[in-house]
């Protein structure tokens, strides 16, 4: 018999796959996204990703790791003789990912603690790149390690792993129980508070108005698809290995709607709060809403303390509510990304789950230090771009790709999870994934190549971008490989249990 952790309710189940959704993409990511591709105009590329890629993906990634029941390079390997090695490639990617994201979440940690001195003063931007980063001059260059980043990277560490350690059930369902429900309490809260201010209607207005010119450039799609894969969490599978542990019996295709749009709607919710405090900031300083849109580090750290600053009232709580709310949307996703390696880990060596997070989860936060260093903010850059672009998408299309025509699952994928849900899949699921999503996808992927290969992104030097970008997204690919290669401790145990 199994001896599978399992999740305890399904509540649980999907407090925590929307706790791996939810996080900073949402919130930093997608506002200025959509408001860079077309504004209003942007929804419809966005809801043709969400409606062909994004859930049909989910509802893949739930019933492969339901049917199978392993961690994500097992259940690859028992979907398609010699198939592991797509797993481990996307446990890679999860693994690059983890490194850096923590590392933005104990810039928000220190930040919720500035609020309440405005530590930042008048000069947001010279007090983040100087005095918080104390940014290198030169990409590249590491200099030394940043004491202010260091400390509350360490406590970042201390709670995922300590979560993790707490095991499925009593750690990571447990934690999402609490983070989520407080999350959307507080983002709310912000959300009212932005709606109320003066000037808000403008920077909606901004947000939502309807660029119809950009529909056909490329590019919008591009973002849009890059958008939702991220923030759905899928083609890093995660997902395949928190669906591992659902009991035999569960919905799957309703638990991914729910995911899917709960997500989506914890994004426009995101995007309403976002712009509405923008509007009030343009109005304060009698400039256009598009003088103060940014994006990312810029957007959380330097223009939100510029809108605190000039907040009606109780400024600090507000920052404190605001930067809380990264922590939590953040912690919940490293906590799912950790969760998809440490996994994979302790089925290829037969160790134990304690010991794979010391191993595991060790390592990364060890890496992590790179981006604790003066240089950190350079090497975060490219390295989040390169791995998006170059691995979570070419390994959205791979996967698709191996699923679909290869191992030409999607038939018997289906039947599971018709079998088990309340929505059934048709063949509209199917020709999303075997034809929409692939056909997409791939010319996603020859789009981006065509880009980095006329530019240098970011404007960054090109050895730097070769060491920190494309070395990186192709070594995860490489270092899948190398991982598949030896059958891992599970396979030679006991190939039972694939649930066919
Ligand atoms: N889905 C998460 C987000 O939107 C990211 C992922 C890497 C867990 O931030």
């Amino acid at each position: 018999m199994e001896n599978r952790p399992q999740w305890g309710t399904r509540a649980g189940f999907i407090l925590a796959a929307v706790g791996s959704a939810v996080g900073l993409g949402n919130i930093w990511r997608f506002p200025a996204t959509a408001y860079e591709n077309g504004g209003g105009a942007f929804f419809l590329p966005y809801l043709f990703a969400l409606l062909t890629a994004g859930i049909p993906l989910l509802i893949m990634e739930f019933t492969i790791g339901h049917k199978y029941r392993g961690s994500a390079p097992t259940s690859y390997g028992r979907l398609g003789q010699g198939k592991s090695w797509i797993g481990w490639w996307q446990v890679t990617i999860a693994f690059v990912i983890s490194t850096y994201y923590a590392v933005i979440i104990a810039w928000a940690m220190s930040y919720s603690v500035f609020s309440f001195s405005l530590a930042w003063g008048d000069d947001p931007e010279g007090f983040l790149y100087g005095e918080h980063l104390k940014l290198a001059e030169t990409p590249g260059d590491f200099g030394s390690l940043v004491p202010g980043v260091l400390i509350p990277l360490i406590i970042v560490w201390v709670v995922t792993l300590g979560v993790l350690f707490a095991g499925v059930k009593k750690g990571i369902e447990i934690a999402n129980k609490i983070f989520i429900p407080t999350l959307v309490v507080i983002f709310t809260i912000i959300c009212i508070r932005a709606l109320t201010l003066d000037g808000a209607l403008l920077g909606l207005e901004a947000f939502f108005k309807p660029d119809w010119s950009k529909i056909l450039d490329g590019s919008v799609w591009v973002a849009a698809y890059g958008q939702i894969f991220f923030s759905l969490s899928i083609a890093f599978v995660i997902m395949v290995t928190y669906s591992s542990y659902l009991p035999k019996k569960s919905d799957i295709t309703n638990n991914a709607f729910i995911t899917g749009f709960g997500n989506s709607a914890f994004e426009v919710l995101a995007g309403i709060g976002v712009f509405s405090v923008l509007g009030f900031m343009a109005k304060q300083q009698g400039v256009p809403v598009e003088e103060v849109v940014s994006a990312g580090v810029g957007l959380a750290f330097v223009v939100f303390p510029q809108i605190i600053n000039e907040f009606p009232a109780f400024n600090e709580l507000f920052g404190f509510l605001f930067f809380g709310s990264l922590i939590l949307a953040g912690l919940t996703s490293l906590i799912s990304i950790v969760e998809t390696f440490v996994a994979g880990v302790q089925e290829k060596f037969g160790i134990s789950r304690t010991k794979s997070i010391i191993f595991g989860g060790g390592l990364s936060a060890i890496l992590s230090l790179i981006f604790a260093t003066q240089g950190g903010l350079y090497f975060l850059d490219s390295v989040d771009y390169f791995i998006n672009t170059f691995g979570v998408t070419l390994a959205g299309f791979v996967s698709v790709l191996a699923v679909a025509w290869f191992a030409k699952e999607l038939k018997n994928l289906q039947a599971h999870a018709n079998g088990l849900s309340d929505i059934q899949l048709g063949a509209w699921w199917r020709i999303c994934l075997g034809v929409i999503t692939p056909v997409v996808l791939g010319y996603m992927m020859f789009d981006n190549l065509r880009t980095n290969l006329t530019s240098e992104y970011g404007e960054y030097p090109r050895e730097f971008l070769f060491n920190w970008g494309w070395t990186i997204a192709f070594g995860a690919l490489f270092v899948g490989i190398l991982f598949s290669m030896k059958r891992s401790k599970t396979d030679v145990v006991s190939s039972t249990s694939t649930g066919k």
